[in-house]
């Protein structure tokens, strides 16, 4: 049998790198695109790109970005992929208030002018394309949701990834493109960005009882989300373009936890209990023997919230008999015990 060529765009990124590592394990070529920067983008994929001769040499890194059609449709001539896993994207809520116009080129426009070049190169017949959709969709939405849910997005970016939704299932239903969205919900792992709030928080936690920070300074405690964990949904992503016909699917624990929760979990990991005293903006949380640590400050509010994601993912489980591995503890303990080393 020969050997399936995947293309990972975002394998920089947390799913990217734990997707480009799944797929190396069941024997694929890899290919990823990464964008020139001048400080290190590639640390979560160093690993698997060192060893890449011991794997045969079947991870190849190429520079590019989904907004330059050129040498998108380049590549694309050039590797003939068999499967397609668009993970790139500005993909910060809160920042993609402050940069609308770029999200919206990136995450939105980038879709159409990946699907557009497969088109061109008559690649669409045979190349099967996962595209990263999100959670965000459902906005404000009342929870549980699933794949008959309403959208109703809350940000430039939720905005953006809609617009992908739809091309994805224009490019589909017009010229018969195997091409799905993966509905998922939050996840998270030892490799998220230090800016989202769960690595923000358990990176605090480290450091906090280590003596190295004092304040860990949040937005609205108050929202919540479906967290799981990110190597099991990876997974999620390749079941999905194994289906005999394409479809869109909800990815999510089906379990929904607080900000608040996510805060008192992880410091349960070391050991230590959180007390909340007052409300709001004046919302402050005491740690024994540390006393206030977590203080609510405005500048992590949006202006746009998306208070209560809450997935159902009964039809994964039914279609893909898939299911989440890792239990919201075991989460949050694997992330504290990644940043206390
Ligand atoms: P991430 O860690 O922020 O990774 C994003 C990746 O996209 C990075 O490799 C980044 O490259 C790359 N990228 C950004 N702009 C690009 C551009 N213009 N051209 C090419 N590459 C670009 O995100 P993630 O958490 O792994 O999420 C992966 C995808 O799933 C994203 O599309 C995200 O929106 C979506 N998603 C994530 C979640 C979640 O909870 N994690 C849930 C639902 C959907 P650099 O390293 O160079 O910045
Ligand atoms: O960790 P977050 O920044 O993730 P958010 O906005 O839910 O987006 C993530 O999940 C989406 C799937 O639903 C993905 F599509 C997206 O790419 C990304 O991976 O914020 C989670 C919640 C929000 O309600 C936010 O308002 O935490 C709240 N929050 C409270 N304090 C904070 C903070 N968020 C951040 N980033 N920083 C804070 O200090």
């Amino acid at each position: 049998m020969s050997v399936k060529i995947a293309l990972v765009t975002g394998i920089t990124g947390q799913d990217g790198s734990y997707l480009a590592e799944f797929l190396l394990n069941k024997g694929y070529m890899v290919h990823g695109i990464i964008r020139r920067s001048s400080s290190v983008t590639t640390t979560r994929i160093e690993a698997l790109y060192q060893d890449r001769h011991a794997q045969g040499a079947r991870l190849i890194l190429h520079y590019g970005d989904l907004l330059d059609g050129n040498s998108l449709h380049k590549l694309l001539a050039q590797i003939r992929p068999d499967e397609i896993y668009n993970l790139a994207a500005q993909s910060h809520v809160q920042v993609s208030f402050e940069t609308p116009c770029y999200t919206s080129q990136v995450d939105g426009f980038g879709v159409q002018l990946l699907l557009e070049s497969l088109r061109a190169l008559d690649l669409h017949r045979t190349c099967r394309v996962y595209q990263a959709s999100t959670s965000e969709l459902f906005g404000s939405s009342p929870p549980p949701q699933s794949e008959v849910t309403p959208f109703y997005p809350r940000s430039p970016y939720a905005v953006a990834k809609l617009f992908a939704f739809w091309t994805v299932v224009n490019h589909r239903e017009s010229h018969g493109t195997f091409a799905v969205n993966g509905i998922l919900f939050n996840h998270e792992s030892e490799r998220r960005g230090i800016t989202f709030v769960t690595r923000k928080i358990t990176r605090a936690v480290a450091a906090i009882i280590s003596g190295r920070q004092q304040k860990l300074y949040l937005g609205n405690l108050n929202a919540k989300r479906d967290w799981g964990y990110a190597q099991d949904y990876v997974e999620a992503m390749w079941m999905m373009l194994q289906q005999d016909q394409p479809r869109d699917l909800v990815i999510a624990t089906g379990e929904s936890r607080s900000v608040r929760e996510f805060v008192e979990a992880a410091f349960d990991c070391v050991g230590h209990k959180v007390r909340w005293v007052g409300q709001g903006v004046d919302e402050r949380g005491f740690v024994e023997g540390f006393g206030e640590v977590i203080v609510v400050h405005p500048d992590h509010f949006r202006p746009c919230e998306v208070e209560n994601l809450h997935g159902d993912p009964s039809l994964a489980r039914e279609t893909l008999q898939w299911v989440p591995k890792t239990s919201f503890k075991e989460l949050v303990a694997k992330m504290v015990a990644h940043d206390c080393v």
